[in-house]
């Protein structure tokens, strides 16, 4: 195949997915709240649960000043790169491996900046989810995130 040929093909891939559905683009905007109440609700991703297909993106908004967006070690699919961002006010993270994904802020996890992102289904390591890395506010915030992720699930 010629080079243009395979660079039109994986453009087409891009616009029209395996199944025919257009890959979307999902933004997760991170918030300094000062009218929130609770810090967890100061210092958070906005929003911090979504559910989307594999080949979606998530544009992360506001990794600038202090927060970041970080994979969190314990609940990331096996082979999915990890993820590193800050100083951005932009950046775009390709998802493509089922599971679950958890992002915290390296700066603001303590006070419960965490995010989750099931990509297609959570099959893959929802048996291997593990919190050993999340302060005692973050499991709080987790026990509501997959509480969510479960009522997808019965949906689904
Ligand atoms: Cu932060």
């Amino acid at each position: 195949m010629s080079k243009f040929r395979s660079i039109a093909f994986c453009m087409a891939c891009m616009i029209w997915g395996g199944t025919g559905a257009q890959a979307e683009v999902h933004d997760i905007d991170q918030l300094i709240d000062l009218s929130a109440l609770t810090p967890e609700e100061v210092y958070r991703f906005s929003p911090d649960y979504l559910w989307i297909e594999p080949g979606d993106s998530v544009r992360f908004l506001n990794s600038t000043g202090n927060h970041t967006v970080t994979s969190l070690e314990g609940m990331w699919p096996e082979g999915a790169g990890l993820v590193d961002i800050e100083h951005k006010p932009k950046a775009e993270v390709l998802l493509e491996i089922p599971g679950i994904y958890g992002f915290r802020c390296k700066v603001h996890g303590r006070h419960g900046m965490y995010a989750l992102v099931v990509v297609g289904s959570p099959e893959s390591n929802i048996d291997q989810i593990s919190y050993d890395k999340v302060s005692g506010v973050g499991r709080v915030i987790f026990e509501r995130l997959f509480a969510k992720m479960q009522e997808d699930m019965a949906r689904r």
